[in-house]
């Protein structure tokens, strides 16, 4: 009797904790400042940090964007997101995301060999 009440004391807590866990969801990136979600990403070779970006639809985001090498590029087609980094630089761009999903975020500046593979991801989170 002791041993199931118990047992059954365990799963409760298990249950509740799975609960807890799935209602959290994956945390957002960067940190909201004036309503504005701003992520730190930093781009080098052969790379973006972090990976991947979460944001919410519809809350505007600014990238501020460092290079910690050479010359990258950090494009987001479907947001018209394109810019240029220069070599240890840090450049800011911001968009609206107005639609939820995975979306590749990729370097269009050739940077070295291993340039064709400098891809993250931008995870859109529904509100
Ligand atoms: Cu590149």
């Amino acid at each position: 009797m002791r041993k199931s009440m118990l047992l059954l004391g365990a799963l409760l807590i298990t249950m509740i904790a799975l609960v807890l866990c799935e209602a959290a969801g994956p945390s957002l990136s960067g940190e909201v400042i004036d309503g504005i979600r701003v992520v730190k990403v930093t781009a080098m070779q052969y790379k973006f940090n972090p990976d991947p970006v979460i944001v919410k639809k519809g809350e505007k985001v600014r990238l501020v964007v460092t290079s910690a090498d050479v010359e990258h590029g950090l494009s987001i087609t479907e947001f018209n997101v394109a810019v240029v980094i220069p070599a240890l630089k840090t450049v800011t761009v911001e968009f609206t995301p107005d639609k939820a999903g995975t979306f590749r975020i990729f370097c269009s500046v050739y940077c070295g060999s291993g340039h064709s593979m400098m891809q993250g991801k931008l995870i859109v989170n529904e509100n």
